[in-house]
Formats: structure tokens, C-alpha cells, sequence
């Protein structure tokens, strides 16, 4: 059976105020041709479908219109999808009755029984092979949240860390007792393992630091496969090669631009994982910086770089780089975003972001010309510069944690 895993889509994303639909477009038609060409068998994505909880209708559109395309061209595939944190599960759910239908399963929230209690039963879902033989058991988590875990007495450690432990424990034991010979127990969540690589900015302003970090012996040994989603650098977890975060398919922030981006294509036989490998993602709009790294020493030099800058001018305006620039400033210099986009006038290339290091003499950044802009700071940036300004001091671990789960309730 091969099975293809991928996860945080993040459809309906915007990039500094500039819509990612061409690129999200590109990769799903990319994605239909890979699930055809690999005869894949079962498509995981593992959360975060959409950038937010209320999708723009071109997202929502456009996801639908990949799911009936991978169902026409492979009317066997199994798609199976969780909800990450970003997605409303309720809403992702909401055309079950049609999805299941054709064998689309979408799982938004964790599967309960009558009394609203975690139903593992419900978690387990057939995965089939080419001849239409079970071949796996697909154990679904999407995004947890407190109210989701069984209640833990502190004194057995974290709440939140055993809570998950003990409803993975619990779902992966549904799982197994399905399993019949030659079958493989396949796990998916969308959750944040301890020692991952971030890539900063997109992750860090919904993670809240390293608080709740689940370690990796949360997936039961027997596994043959644990499809993560959540982190957007693609990599495996707690040293173990099946437990993998499969990564985002296109960069979601600018610093998310050096690592290459990719969908995993797992085989299994006979209840265990045979081959894996990574296929990369191809981009379709580059991003660039001005300077290669760090900032620009001083104005002067980054305006001759943007002018010297090379840049295709057959590519359509969709296709235009995003473009980074960094400047270093002695003093201030009132009219720098004027001057870099006259530099840049009538190029094809889209300036995201220009950030200002104001250098030398201790003035701040909200005393030099240039000032921040909103949308270049992340939520978290914004409390502790409040926070800052009310109380002359950062906020406390516990605080900016409460932050961040308000936060992450909201998004
Ligand atoms: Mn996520």
C-alpha cells in the first residue's frame, strides 16, 4: 500500500498582505499528477488544511475542486484529513455526509461517543490496498485541546503531556486490536514534538515557546508510521525514521525560504513500512533577499543592489518574487521606503517586507523614520511590546503562555 502524507496547506494564506492562491494552485495540481503517477493508494494530510478558521470561498473552492479531480483520476484513493489548529474542525466537518460517501474522511474534532466522552473506536479508520484489501489502520487525532484530555493528576506528571499520551495510548489501542495480520497501524496528529527544528516565524508566534512539548515515545513502538503535521520543516522525531513531520509544501513565512519543501511517499508491506522517500514540492515563486543575509551595512549599498537586482520580466505578475530587504541604519531616514520602491518601480518583483535595523547610537525603533508596520509583527511581538510599555518589563513565562492559548482559541 503506498500512502502519501502531507500536511499545513494553509490554504487561503496571505504572505504580507499577498494571496498564495497561484502557488497553492500549482502545488494540488502538482500533487493530483504525483498521486496518479505513484498509484498511490491513501492520501494523509495532517492538519492545518486552511489558514484560518473562517477560509476565504476561493480557498474553500479550491480544496473541494482537489478533492473531486483526486477522485476522479483515482476513484479507489483513500483521503483521509485531520484538523490542525488553525482549521475550524466543525466547519471541515460539516460536509461529511457527502465526503464520506466517496470515501473522504474528514476529521475535525476528536470522535466522541453518545456521552461526549473520546470514542478510540471512532478514531480508526480502513485504509485499503489496490486490490481493495484492508492493508491499514489509520488512527486519526486531529488537534487537541485541553477539554479534549482525560483529566491527569499533577502529581503523574504534566496534565497536558500525560493527557495526550494517555488518549494516543488509548486510540492506538483501538487500532491494534482491529489489526489482522499483515496489516499496518498507521498514526496521524497535528501536534508539537519536543526537539523539532522551528522554522521561526510562522511557528514560534503559535507554539508559545517549549512549553507542552510532547516527546516522542507518545506514538506506541508498534507504529509502523506516525504522519505528523503542525512544524513546516520537514523531518523525522525523537530519532525515530517513521515518526515525521512531512512539512508544508510551500513557504509560509519568508525566513521558511532555505529548506526544500516536500510531501512524503511511504510503501507499506505486510504490516511494516518497506520504503519511504521525500518528493520536493517544485516552487513556483521564488523569494529573494537584499542582502544575500544580515542587513545591508547602509542605504546606499541596498539601493544598488535592488537596482543591479536580476529579475525575469517574462514571468506573469503571479509569478513575480517576493522580495526581503534589510537595511542597516545609522540615522534616520525618513523617505528609505520611498526610495526602495522607486528603485524598484515597474520591476517584476513584489517588495514584502523592508525591515530597518537602526544601528549605532541606541535609538529605538520607534524613534527612527522608518517604523515598524503591523503586519510585520507577529501577535506575540505586539504583547510584549504592550506589555513593555505598561510595565517596563517582559512578560513572565506563565503570562505569555496564557497569551498564547487565548491565542491559539482564537485562531
Ligand atoms: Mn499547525
Amino acid at each position: 500500500m503506498r500512502l502519501l502524507h502531507t500536511a499545513d496547506w494553509h490554504l487561503g494564506q496571505t504572505l504580507h498582505g499577498v494571496s498564495r492562491e497561484h502557488e497553492h494552485q500549482h502545488f494540488l495540481d502538482w500533487l493530483l499528477d504525483r498521486l496518479e503517477e505513484h498509484a498511490v493508494d491513501a492520501l494523509v494530510i495532517a492538519g492545518d488544511l486552511f489558514d484560518g478558521q473562517n477560509p476565504p470561498i476561493t480557498a474553500l473552492a479550491q480544496f473541494y475542486r482537489f478533492v473531486a479531480a483526486a477522485k476522479g483520476r483515482l476513484p479507489d484513493l483513500d483521503i483521509v484529513a485531520i484538523a490542525g489548529n488553525h482549521d475550524s474542525g466543525s466547519r471541515l466537518e460539516a460536509p461529511s455526509p457527502l465526503l464520506d460517501a466517496m470515501g473522504v474522511r474528514i476529521v475535525g474534532s476528536l470522535p466522541v461517543d453518545g456521552a461526549g466522552a473520546f470514542d478510540p473506536e471512532r478514531a480508526v479508520l480502513a485504509l485499503t490496498d489496490r486490490t481493495g484489501a484492508v492493508a491499514a489502520r489509520c488512527v486519526v487525532v486531529p488537534y487537541l485541546r485541553p477539554a479534549d484530555l482525560p483529566a491527569v493528576d499533577e502529581a503523574e506528571g504534566d496534565p497536558l503531556i500525560e493527557g495526550v499520551r494517555r488518549l494516543y495510548a488509548a486510540a492506538a489501542e483501538a487500532g491494534r486490536a482491529r489489526l489482522r495480520p499483515g496489516e499496518a497501524l498507521i498514526l496521524t496528529g497535528h501536534c508539537y514534538m519536543g526537539g523539532g527544528e522551528l522554522s521561526d516565524l510562522s511557528e514560534r508566534k503559535i507554539l508559545g515557546g517549549n512549553l507542552h512539548a510532547l516527546p516522542a515515545d507518545i506514538f506506541c513502538a508498534d507504529a509502523a508510521y506516525v504522519a505528523l503535521g503542525h512544524l513546516h520543516r520537514p523531518q523525522a522525531v525523537g530519532g525515530r525514521d517513521g515518526v515525521r513531520y512531512s512539512g508544508s509544501p510551500i513557504p509560509l513565512a519568508l525566513d521558511e525560504e532555505p529548506y526544500p519543501h516536500q510531501v512524503v511517499l511511504a510503501e507499506f508491506a505486510a504490516g511494516r513500512l518497506v520504503e519511504r522517500r521525500a518528493l520536493r514540492v517544485p516552487r513556483v515563486v521564488e523569494i529573494r533577499r537584499v542582502p544575500g543575509n544580515g542587513a545591508a551595512a547602509e542605504p546606499e549599498a541596498a539601493l544598488a543592489a535592488l537596482r543591479a537586482l536580476p529579475l525575469d520580466p517574462a514571468l506573469p505578475p503571479e509569478r513575480w518574487p517576493y522580495l526581503e530587504v534589510t537595511v542597516a541604519l545609522p540615522e534616520p531616514r525618513p523617505g528609505l521606503r520611498d526610495e526602495v520602491e522607486a528603485a524598484l518601480a515597474g520591476r517584476p518583483v513584489r517588495l514584502l517586507k523592508l525591515t530597518v535595523r537602526p544601528t549605532g547610537d541606541g535609538r529605538t525603533l520607534a524613534e527612527s523614520a522608518v517604523r515598524a508596520e503591523l503586519s510585520d509583527l507577529s501577535p506575540e511581538d505586539v504583547f510584549r511590546r504592550i506589555h513593555a510599555r505598561r510595565h517596563e518589563s517582559e512578560p513572565d513565562p506563565a503570562l505569555l503562555a496564557a497569551f498564547h492559548e487565548l491565542l491559539e482559541d482564537m485562531a
